[in-house]
Formats: structure tokens, C-alpha cells, sequence
């Protein structure tokens, strides 16, 4: 078997998403996410201009061979773009290869290691009192768990908040240029555990709190957080600082029991090393698509094992449903499965993508359609075309530019 084609294909149905579609001699497709939210189309070119020429011959089979001639081959190592294009690579072959077993990508995988996967969803509130109906509403939609983030006082716009503009209408908060949201820690550090206080009281010891400190706090002011937060038991404390330095996470571990998880903007295992070889966490963050594939994720995900590390990807919005299905097909079939962050799709996306993954009860499911499971509408994609959307950016009170 042979590839004979492999096409880029950019669509917005709401947010921008870049899908590898690869089809073989025999007229099989695979699909591949490589979206990279704020910088697309720079993937775009690294697969249209380096990596598309050199799939066309190659047997698409050798997934182990194809991942090690785009990563080594390249010379140049590493790196969200180069890792986001070498995933979509990986998740497309593995795609194909399914299909010509006729099995769910988790049967290649190791089979099901359980029956339906637990998630979490986003609940969050410019004060405690919207906070709270919006755990009410992640209830009602079956969620087992919630990530909790709130408007701090004294704060316009804060990340994980929602924004209104003067009318009451969402302001969406990707822009064509970033909006500017604004920062003070020591306001955030106080306001937190009573965030948390104000969850537990109302909605009891069991539900499983989650919250994302997203690469703000420096190493002492996350141990102070996490301390801070313990009785409160949060399932974790996510990204308390900047993710490039693994050592922070020594100091932040010496001092608090608070279960920490990282790894989202992570791309290769040596992100890692210290982190999983020191015990210093206990979830990594990275799913498929930013990690280079389901090939090196699932090398990541036991290396974790060996260290009662669980497994948590990544999974806003910003991860197509592509990335998505076959996050779902690794996580059925690892053993260290800890939880999958998901928050859901616009009814577009799902018309454009049709995955055949399934949430029922706050549990997702990949299914059990052959290859990951994902159809792409091409002709519903192009009409809905690519539109530069930034994330914000983030600045202290004075006007420095601080960690979005
Ligand atoms: C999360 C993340 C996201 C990121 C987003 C950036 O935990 O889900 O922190 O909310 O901000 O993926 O593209
Ligand atoms: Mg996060």
C-alpha cells in the first residue's frame, strides 16, 4: 500500500482547525489534527512546504518508521509547530491502519482497558454567586467533575472567565488582535481558596474541584496556593508555574499535598523527565495532537505509569474533534487513564467533523467505527474559512506584560 495524496485543509466552523487528510492507492483516508490555536497556519506551511512531498510513495504502515524519519530526519527537533505536524502525520496512519483492520484504533492500542472515560468540564463565573450556577449547569449536563475558575476582585478580565460587553452579549476571547486581559497575584491568592471554600459549601466534600493556575504563580506563591487549597482536597492545581522550568515544581511539591498536574503546552518526553523521574506531579497534560501523535504519547503515558502518574489530556476546544477521537481511543486503552478534560463542540464543528465519539452521563466513549471515527465534510469546511484569532494576552496592573 502506498500514499498517493495528502491534503492541508484550514476551517473556522466557530474556531480555526487544521486537519492532514492522507489517502492511500487502495482509496483509504486518514485524518490527522495539527491544530496549533494562535499560530495555524505556520503548521499549515511546515506540512503543505516540508512534510505533504515527502509522504507520497511511503507505505503507510510503517508509523514507526514515518514518525522517526519526520522527527530525526528533519534534523531540527522539537517544538510545538514541528511536533503539532508530526502528530497529524502519526494520527492519520494510525487511522488508516485501523481501517484496514476494521477495529477501533484502541483495539491496535491494547483493547479497553475500561469501560467509558470520566471527564471534566469548565465551570466558571465573574463572581462566586455566577460560579455556582455554572457547577449547577455542568451538573445538569452529567459532568462527574468540574474545573472551578472565577473573576477576581479588583480584575476586569481574567482567564478561564467569561466576558459581556455593555449589551450583556459574549465577548468572544479570541480577536483578531489579543485582547488584553489583566493581572494582580497577590489579589488572586487571596480570592482563590474562597472560591473554593464557597464551591465545597455548597456542593459537598465529593465532587471532584479542579482549577488551572495557568503558568502564573512563581515557584513560593504556588506552594502557598497549594497549601492554601488543601482542605479543600482539589483534585488538582494545574500549570501553578511557567511550564519551561521543571524544577520549579520541586519547591512547590516540598511543601504541599495538593495533587499537581502540567503538560498541556508540552511536546516531547524531555519536558518531562524531571517531572516524572522526581515524582513531582501526578497528571501530565499532553494529548495527541501537540505531543507529535498517538506514537510518542503512548510512550509518554507508560514511561508516567512506572511512576503512578495518570494520564490527563488536554482537551478545551481548541483540540479539533479529530484530536480529539484519538485521545479518546488512547485513553480507553491505557492503564494510568486519570481523567479527560472536555468541553464539548458547536453543532457546526460536529456537522463539519461528524466524530463518532460519544458523551453520555459526563463519560466519553470513541466509539467503535473503524480508524478513529472522524468524517471530514470538505465541502462544509470550505465554507467556512480560516480567520486569524488570537488568544488574549495577559498584563499586570503597572502594564507588564505577564504569563497568559
Ligand atoms: C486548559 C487550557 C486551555 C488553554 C487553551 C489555549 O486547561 O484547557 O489551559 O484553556 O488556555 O487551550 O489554547
Ligand atoms: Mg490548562
Amino acid at each position: 500500500m502506498k500514499i498517493v495524496d495528502a491534503k492541508v485543509v484550514v476551517t473556522s466552523p466557530g474556531r480555526n482547525f487544521v486537519t492532514l487528510k492522507l489517502t492511500t492507492d487502495d482509496g483509504l483516508t486518514g485524518l490527522g489534527d495539527a491544530t496549533l490555536n494562535g499560530r495555524e497556519l505556520s503548521v499549515v506551511s511546515y506540512l503543505s512546504d516540508h512534510v505533504t512531498p515527502l509522504l507520497i510513495g511511503l507505505d503507510p504502515h510503517r508509523i514507526e518508521d514515518t514518525w522517526q524519519y519526520l522527527y530525526r530526519g528533519a534534523y531540527w527537533r522539537r517544538g510545538p509547530v514541528t511536533m503539532a505536524a508530526i502528530a497529524a502525520v502519526d494520527v492519520a496512519l494510525w487511522d488508516i491502519k485501523a481501517k484496514v483492520a476494521g477495529l477501533p484504533l484502541y483495539q491496535l492500542l491494547g483493547g479497553a482497558g475500561r469501560d467509558r472515560l470520566r471527564t471534566y468540564g469548565h465551570a466558571d463565573g465573574r463572581d462566586i454567586p455566577e460560579l455556582l450556577d455554572s457547577v449547577r449547569t455542568r451538573l445538569a449536563e452529567g459532568y462527574p467533575a468540574v474545573r472551578i475558575q472565577s473573576g477576581v476582585p479588583g480584575l476586569k478580565a481574567v482567564y478561564g472567565v467569561h466576558t459581556t460587553d455593555a449589551h450583556g452579549a459574549a465577548v468572544p476571547h479570541q480577536q483578531a488582535r489579543p485582547l488584553v486581559e489583566d493581572w494582580d497575584t497577590d489579589a488572586y491568592l487571596r480570592h482563590t481558596p474562597a472560591m473554593f471554600e464557597a464551591v465545597r459549601a455548597e456542593f459537598g466534600p465529593g465532587l471532584p474541584l479542579l482549577h488551572d493556575a495557568h503558568h502564573r504563580l512563581t515557584p513560593i506563591q504556588a506552594a502557598r496556593l497549594g497549601k492554601d487549597l488543601e482542605p479543600y482536597r482539589p483534585f488538582w492545581l494545574e500549570d501553578c508555574t511557567p511550564a519551561e522550568n521543571q524544577e520549579a515544581l520541586r519547591l512547590v511539591r516540598r511543601h504541599t499535598t495538593t495533587p499537581l498536574a502540567v503538560g498541556e503546552v508540552f511536546n516531547s518526553v524531555f519536558d518531562y523527565q524531571t517531572l516524572v523521574t522526581e515524582q513531582l506531579i501526578d497528571y501530565v497534560r499532553s494529548t495527541v495532537t501537540h505531543f507529535g501523535g498517538v506514537t510518542p504519547l503512548r510512550k509518554l503515558f507508560d514511561f508516567a505509569a512506572q511512576y503512578q502518574i495518570r494520564t490527563a489530556p488536554h482537551g478545551p476546544e481548541d483540540i479539533s474533534p479529530v484530536g480529539m477521537a484519538a485521545a479518546l481511543h488512547l485513553d480507553l486503552a491505557v492503564h494510568n487513564f486519570g481523567i479527560q478534560e472536555y468541553s464539548g463542540y458547536t453543532p457546526l464543528t460536529h456537522e463539519v467533523f461528524r466524530p463518532s465519539f460519544t458523551f453520555t452521563d459526563g463519560h466519553l466513549h470513541p466509539g467503535t467505527a473503524p480508524g478513529i471515527g472522524v468524517d471530514l465534510d470538505e465541502d462544509l469546511a470550505a465554507a467556512h474559512p480560516y480567520r486569524a484569532a488570537y488568544l488574549p494576552v495577559n498584563r499586570l496592573q503597572d502594564g507588564t506584560l505577564h504569563d497568559w
